[in-house]
């Protein structure tokens, strides 16, 4: 069954897996690719010669597609955009920026092109530069956010383009996916929930965090930095919030979050490193197979219990249709 979305990428379902600094790596992306998924390697703040390991590593451990995730802000980010064409992966996203000056040369490598936005205006403007499809992020997704949260962003984004649309934040269940269809979406970007993968190598400290966060245990730092970051609440967090309402809050904040997230996936420090993670964390409970995630996102039972809504639904208005 092919949709918009699967058509592009060639894989079996119209799901991403998000590109998460130090998280996603080769070994993460390959179980993603290989259970019918788009894997994604995130580049980071990493420099090319890790990217190219990872690249390297993914073309031994799967023949399916994959993709690679760049940050714009990286300090890396021209080597890394060239590296991806040189190696013509089949799939780059860009986030947190405008990419316009690489699609092009992305483009004629005949790479599939991707970007993820926070609002419509950008969606629009990405759009004329010749990308494939968007992937419009909402705010409850882990990580630098945008403003918008997904249940107005994806729709305003879907009217606003004619490119196809991929939802991500808040994305985790096979509900979600299902209320992302209704919005207008092609397919969907999953983060969070991939972090709980079997062979995700993030530390068993930052795993234990994301089963054990409750809803109210999710907050936003650095506002004032321009640059906010969707957090699991912890010792450095409290930090953070606090420095908002002191002098030089903005290189206060930017020094305290250096290295924060490394200490969080690699060492799992769990009052100095930065649990990066979207609101989904509260409906998480377990670890699993990338396949049986996967499963459990187009799983049948929920679609049905879904169409049954949906169809009380159109019968609840049809009725009023005709008592009008
Ligand atoms: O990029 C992400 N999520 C990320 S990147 C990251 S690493 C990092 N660490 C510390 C500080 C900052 C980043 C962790 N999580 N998601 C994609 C995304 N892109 N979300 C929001 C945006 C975005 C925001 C503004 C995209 C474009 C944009 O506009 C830029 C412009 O030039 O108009």
């Amino acid at each position: 069954m092919l949709n918009r979305l699967n058509e592009i990428l060639k894989t079996r379902y119209p799901l991403i897996q998000g590109g998460m600094a130090w998280i996603s790596d080769a070994d993460l992306a390959a179980s993603v690719s290989n259970a019918g998924g788009l894997g994604v390697i995130a580049a980071g703040n990493a420099p090319a010669s890790w990217v190219k390991q990872q690249i390297d590593k993914i073309r031994t451990l799967t023949e399916r597609p994959f993709g690679v995730n760049i940050m714009l802000l990286s300090p890396y980010v021209n080597d890394v955009a060239k590296l991806v064409t040189e190696e013509k992966v089949p799939v780059v996203i860009t986030g947190a920026g405008n990419p316009r000056d690489y699609i092009e040369s992305w483009k004629q490598a005949g790479i599939i092109t991707a970007t993820v936005v926070a609002s419509s205006g950008l969606a629009v403007m990405m759009e004329r530069t010749g990308v494939d499809f968007i992937i419009a992020e909402g705010c409850e997704a882990g990580g630098h956010i945008g403003e918008m949260t997904s249940m107005v962003l994806i729709p305003n984004v879907v009217r606003s383009v004619s490119l196809p649309v991929v939802a991500a934040g808040g994305i985790c269940d096979a509900n979600s996916v299902a209320a992302a269809f209704c919005l207008g979406a092609s397919g969907v970007q999953v983060g969070t929930r991939f972090i709980l993968s079997s062979s995700c190598n993030a530390h068993p400290n930052y795993k234990e965090k994301l089963i054990k966060a409750k809803d109210v245990d999710n907050r936003v730092t650095g506002r004032v930095t321009g640059h906010p970051v969707r957090v699991l609440r912890n010792d450095l967090c409290r930090k953070m919030i606090q420095l908002e309402y002191s002098e030089n809050a903005i290189d206060q904040i930017e020094k305290l979050g250096e290295g924060s997230l490394r200490k969080a996936v690699v060492d799992g420090d769990i009052k100095g490193g930065s649990f990066m993670s979207g609101q989904c964390a509260c409906l998480l409970d377990r670890i699993q197979t990338s396949e049986e995630i996967i499963k459990d996102l187009f799983e049948h039972e929920i679609f049905e219990s879904n169409r049954s809504k949906l169809k009380a639904l159109s019968e609840l208005c049809g009725m009023d249709d005709r008592a009008v």
